[in-house]
C-alpha cells in the first residue's frame, strides 16, 4: 500500500466536517478506529502485532526479545480540532518506510516495529503523551487511575469500554530495555524548514514544558441584581491573569497560553463561582519557564486579591529539556547529507513528543518535515505530499543504517 492510499484511509477518520479539523481523543470511537487501520497495515505486511500493556500498538519485523531494536512511528490521537498531519504522518511514513527498505532489498541485522503510542495529545485526560509516560515509569498508577475527562470517564474507565485491561497499565521496563534505538517523523510546527527552503530537518532538542490548572472561586450571584461593588467575580482575575502572562511572556522571551478553560456555573446571567483556566507554557531553558510561569502566578495572587476570590494553582504536568541523543542525531544529519553535501538543518522545538519521554531512556532522534503554514493543532496544519515523501525517504535511509548493523 503506498503512502498516498494509506493517507487516504485514514484521512475521513474522526475528521469534522464543519471545521476539516480531526477530534481522535483517546480511546474514543475515532481513535479506536485509526487503531484498527494501524492492525490492518500490520497484519498486511505479515509484521507481528501486538497492545502492550499501556494500549501502545507495535508491528514487529523480527524477533522483539532479541534486543537492540530499531522502532519508528508516532501517534493517531488528536488535539480538539488538530490537523491531520500531526502524529499520523510519522505512523504513515513509517510503514511507507518500511515497504521502501523492503523494496531495496535492506538487510535487517537487528528487530525493527513501527509503534503507534496511545494519548500523545491529552486532549482528553489532561496530560499529554500518556503511553509513553506509563511505558517509560514516568508516570505513576495512581495519578494514571486518577486521570478524568471533561464528560467524568476516568482512563481506566476509557480503555475498559474500548476493550483493553486497565489494570494491566504501568511500567515496562522489558520492552523498553528491548529498544536500541527510537526515531520519530513528525510534521513541523513552525515555519523554520519552510524558511530555510528545506523539506526536512533534524530535531536538536524540545523545550521544557508544562501545564498548570488556575482555578478562581468567587461568589455566584445575579448578574442583574449584584451591585459591582458588591461582586466577587472570579472572571476578572482570570481575565487580567490572561493579559498578564502575554505579559511575562514577552517579557521573559517564552511562551504561554490560556487555551482552555472551565465556567461554573456556565449561565449568561450568572456571576461565576468558579473560573478555572489551564495555562501551558514552554521557554528555551527551565529558568526562563521558571521565571515565565512564577511571574504569572504572582500577577494572578495579586488579581486574585484585587478581586477578593481565592486562587489555587496546580502544576499538572510537566516535561523538562530534551537534548536529543548526539550521536544520533549527528547521524541522522550525516547521511540525511550524505548525496547532497548540503547541511540539513537541526531545529529545536517547543512542542512535547514521545521521542523527547523515551529519550529519558533510550537512544531518540526526531525528523521534520516543513508545513507550509507553519499551524499546528488546527485544520490549517500542511505539508505538501512530495515534502512528505521526501520525510518518507530520510526516514528510509536513517532506518536502513540503523537496522543495517
Ligand atoms: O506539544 C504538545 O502539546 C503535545 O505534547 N503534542
Ligand atoms: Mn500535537
Ligand atoms: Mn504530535
Ligand atoms: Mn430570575
Amino acid at each position: 500500500m503506498t503512502f498516498h492510499s494509506m493517507w487516504a484511509e485514514l484521512l475521513p477518520i474522526g475528521r469534522s466536517s464543519a471545521s476539516g479539523g480531526y477530534r481522535r481523543f483517546a480511546w474514543t470511537g475515532a481513535d479506536v478506529d485509526c487503531r484498527a487501520w494501524f492492525k490492518e497495515q500490520a497484519e498486511s505486511r505479515g509484521l507481528a502485532y501486538e497492545v502492550d500493556r499501556n494500549g501502545n500498538q507495535w508491528a514487529w519485523l523480527g524477533d522483539p526479545a532479541a534486543g537492540d531494536a530499531v522502532v519508528t512511528g508516532s501517534h493517531l490521537d488528536s488535539v480538539p480540532d488538530g490537523g491531520a498531519f500531526d502524529g499520523p504522518l510519522g505512523v504513515v511514513s513509517s510503514f511507507a518506510a518500511l515497504d521502501e527498505l523492503r523494496a531495496r532489498g535492506a538487510v535487517f541485522d537487528r528487530p525493527f516495529a513501527v509503534v503507534n503510542f496511545g494519548d500523545e495529545e491529552g486532549a482528553r485526560f489532561g496530560l499529554a503523551c500518556v503511553g509513553s509516560r506509563l511505558t517509560s515509569g514516568q508516570l505513576t498508577l495512581e495519578t494514571a487511575h486518577r486521570l478524568t475527562g471533561a464528560d467524568g470517564v476516568t482512563l481506566p474507565q476509557a480503555m475498559e469500554a474500548a476493550g483493553y485491561d486497565p489494570d494491566a497499565i504501568g511500567a515496562d521496563p522489558e520492552r523498553l530495555g528491548r529498544i536500541g534505538a527510537f526515531v520519530e517523523l513528525h510534521v513541523e510546527q513552525g515555519r523554520a524548514l519552510d524558511l530555510s527552503a528545506d523539506p526536512v530537518g533534524v530535531a536538536s532538542a524540545i523545550w521544557p514544558h508544562g501545564r498548570w490548572r488556575f482555578d478562581f472561586r468567587g461568589e455566584a450571584n445575579h448578574a442583574g441584581t449584584t451591585r459591582l461593588v458588591d461582586r466577587r467575580d472570579p472572571m476578572l482575575s482570570y481575565a487580567e491573569t490572561v493579559l498578564a502572562a502575554r505579559r511575562e511572556a514577552e517579557r521573559v522571551g517564552a511562551v504561554a497560553t490560556f487555551g482552555k478553560l472551565a465556567v461554573e456555573p456556565n449561565g449568561v446571567n450568572a456571576i461565576p463561582s468558579l473560573v478555572r483556566g489551564w495555562l501551558d507554557s514552554r521557554a528555551a531553558d527551565q529558568e526562563r519557564l521558571d521565571t515565565v510561569v512564577g511571574g504569572i502566578e504572582k500577577a494572578a495572587r495579586a488579581y486574585a486579591d484585587t478581586y477578593g476570590v481565592e486562587l489555587d494553582v496546580v502544576r499538572e504536568s510537566f516535561t523538562p529539556v530534551v537534548e536529543f541523543d548526539h550521536a544520533l542525531r549527528d547521524e541522522l544529519a550525516r547521511i540525511l547529507g550524505k548525496d547532497t553535501g548540503l547541511t540539513v538543518p537541526v531545529l529545536g522545538t517547543g512542542a512535547g513528543h514521545d521521542a523527547g519521554i523515551l529519550s529519558a531512556s533510550i537512544p531518540t532522534a526526531m525528523l521534520f518535515v516543513r508545513n507550509p503554514t507553519g499551524v499546528s493543532h488546527s485544520p490549517a496544519e500542511q505539508a505538501a505530499e512530495d515534502d512528505c515523501l521526501a520525510g518518507v525517504t530520510a526516514l528510509a535511509d536513517v532506518l536502513e543504517g540503523l537496522v543495517g548493523r
